[in-house]
């Protein structure tokens, strides 16, 4: 028996550049679709755990369709909620971010209608893990789009938008079973994508 998932699943890999000549695009790998809870747990005891990926690696869990870059067009006018574990060596990642891949294709992170998380990323670096949920809006309306596509879809109102996103971050802050006083941050893709890194420019926080 085959228990189906709501949504088709793509794992992702990047590579961690090996010269100077790499870029994004040659890095990053599709690894394999899935759309059953038996089909995940075949994939997931098959790869190597986040704690055994070389430095520069990320696993990507994204919806079929939407490639894990800034650029797709379901991403371009989105953002997301992130979080770095810098004391690498007391955190148990392996759990983080299987109980994250679980709330993602498990659709707990938000409500059905929201239509929101549109993956989640795991990122293996020098002095830290960090864990992220990208979601499709950045909670206001995209200005020059005019359609006033907002956090649950269109017609929404801009404080609507930001309530959806801000309750998605809080179920995540949970996943990651962080406590208060840590705090996860949302930030807009075209901030990261012109600042050249992730670290940009904190939209709100949970
Ligand atoms: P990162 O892995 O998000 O964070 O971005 P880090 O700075 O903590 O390692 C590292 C670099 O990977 C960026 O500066 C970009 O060169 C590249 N990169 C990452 N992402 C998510 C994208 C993307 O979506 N599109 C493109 N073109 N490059 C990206």
């Amino acid at each position: 028996v085959k228990h189906p998932l709501s949504n088709r699943w793509t794992l992702w890999f990047t590579k961690p550049a090996s010269g100077k000549g790499d870029n994004w695009n040659d890095l990053l790998k599709e690894v394999i679709t899935f759309e059953s809870v038996e089909e995940f747990w075949g994939i997931y005891n098959n790869i190597a755990p986040v704690s055994g990926l070389a430095l520069k690696s990320d696993y990507h869990l994204f919806k079929e369709g939407v490639r894990p870059e800034w650029e797709d067009p379901q991403n371009k006018h989105g953002g997301k909620w992130s979080y770095q574990f810098k004391d690498k060596r007391s955190v148990n990642i392996d759990e983080l971010w299987l109980h994250t891949m679980l709330s993602a294709i498990g659709e707990t992170l938000e409500d059905e209608e929201d239509g929101e998380v549109m993956g989640v990323v795991v990122n293996v670096r020098k002095a830290f893990f960090r864990i992220g949920v990208w979601t499709r809006t950045i909670g206001k309306s995209i200005p020059g789009r005019g359609d006033g596509d907002i956090a649950g879809g269109k017609g929404r109102s801009p404080e609507k938008g930001k309530e959806i996103l801000q309750a998605i971050g809080k179920r995540f802050k949970d996943v990651l079973k962080l406590p208060p006083q840590e705090v996860v941050e949302f930030s807009g893709h075209t901030d990261s994508a012109h600042s050249g890194s992730t670290r940009a420019k904190a939209k709100f926080t949970v």
